[in-house]
């Protein structure tokens, strides 16, 4: 039985193939129809290729951009290069090295050691977690674990010696902005060093030959690496005391600012353009209501000096209370003569503007920039400010 079904099996498959063998393919279709379609194929493939390259940027590979994630409202373009991503991307969570104290204020001034009558200052960068507000951590780019960088002071005429390690993912170079010194101490990436790359040390000394406040900041990428918290104060007070000492205050007080944009917990440096635009803005690395308080007495005169140490926005900077004296720009002194009162004063990035303020009557008097966005936190108004803002408070 088992023979027998197999050989049917057999008969029928032979019987099956042989009857097709029968039949002549005939196509129903004329040559012109068929070059018509292929035509119509090759044009849809290729449309299929082309329109959706109109959108997307194929030039980009993994290799450009690793695993960059962008600012959730920026806009990119078919020719967005990788490089600009990778500097726009936020900071990478897992690079982190420290977590500073909720409370951990920045521009703590650093001492110097002494060798050889050379003043000497070890800066590192390294990745933070940093409170701009109790409950607003940013990944900062910070000297010393702290934003701003910690302040170096130094007197007119001091040699000085600055060793800058590198702890950030990336290359790095420091710039002593306004300071006159040899041009291969000045610092701009590419320029006139070769920038210093993840674990190295590069040593820069010069003689801080002006009085004045200076400032200094990152210059690889700065629109990243100082946006992302890469500035700091440098201070140097005049090798004659009398020049201080005719303006006649009783104390001091340094304001860097700096915006900052940290969207569903990550953060990326804030720049003046779509998609990017600063949410969080500081004084001396912290938002207002989390900023200092400068206490003092009717009659009593402080010094603000104003740092534009920030990326972005020409910030007018108003003190309420009453006019405030210009008595230096950019760590120039105002000739007498020529020194003007005003209560409020641009202050553009990179610029420095030393205002000598009385104590008139008292009270909780607001410095704070006059961009209203710019006083307030994500657009949000806290406890009468936000943002730049912070009080003076005067008693009696
Ligand atoms: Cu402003």
């Amino acid at each position: 039985m088992k023979e027998h079904r197999t050989e049917a099996t057999r008969e029928h498959g032979v019987a099956g193939h042989a009857g097709m063998n029968h039949h002549e393919m005939t196509p129903g279709v004329t040559r012109p129809q068929l070059a018509v379609v292929t035509i119509l194929t090759v044009l849809a493939l290729a449309l299929g290729v082309a329109i959706p390259a109109q959108f997307v940027n194929l030039s980009l590979s993994a290799e450009d951009v690793g695993g960059a994630i962008m600012p959730p409202g920026m806009t990119m373009t078919r020719d967005t290069p990788g490089e600009a991503m990778v500097e726009m991307s936020a900071v990478d969570p897992g690079e982190v090295s420290h977590t500073a104290p909720t409370d951990a204020r920045g521009d703590q001034t650093l001492e110097p050691r002494l060798e050889d009558g050379v003043k000497i200052f070890d800066l590192d960068v390294s990745v933070i977690e940093w409170n701009i507000l109790p409950d607003e951590q940013v990944e900062a780019y910070a000297f010393n674990r702290q934003v701003p960088g910690p302040r170096i002071r130094v007197t007119e005429g001091d040699r000085v010696r600055i060793n800058v390690k590198n702890n950030l993912p990336e290359a790095t170079s420091v710039h002593w902005h306004g300071m006159i010194l040899p041009n291969e101490m000045d610092g701009p990436a590419d320029v006139t060093q070769k920038p210093i790359e993840p674990g190295e040390t590069f040593t820069y000394e010069f003689t801080a030959s002006q009085q004045g406040t200076y400032f200094y900041h990152s210059h690889k990428a700065p629109d990243r690496q100082q946006a992302l918290g890469m500035y700091g104060a440098f201070i140097v007070d005049p090798k004659e005391p009398a020049l201080d000492e005719a303006y006649d205050y009783d104390l001091e007080y340094t304001i860097q600012l700096q915006e900052w944009l940290a969207k569903e917990g990550y953060t990326y440096p804030a720049m003046l353009m779509e998609g990017a635009m600063p949410n969080f803005f500081t004084i001396n690395g912290k938002a207002y209501p989390e900023t200092e308080t400068i206490n003092m007495k009717v009659g009593e005169k402080v010094r603000l000096r104003f740092v534009g140490s920030n990326n972005n926005f020409i910030h007018p900077m108003h003190v309420h209370g009453g006019p405030f004296e210009v008595v230096q720009t950019d760590g120039n002194p105002v000739p007498e003569s020529a020194r003007i009162e005003k209560d409020t004063i641009n202050v553009g990035p990179g610029e420095r503007y030393d205002v000598i303020w009385e104590a008139r009557e008292p009270g909780k008097w607001l410095v704070h920039c006059h961009i209203p966005h710019h006083t307030t936190n994500d657009n949000v108004e806290e406890e009468g400010g936000g943002g730049l803002t912070m009080v003076i408070n005067v008693t009696e």
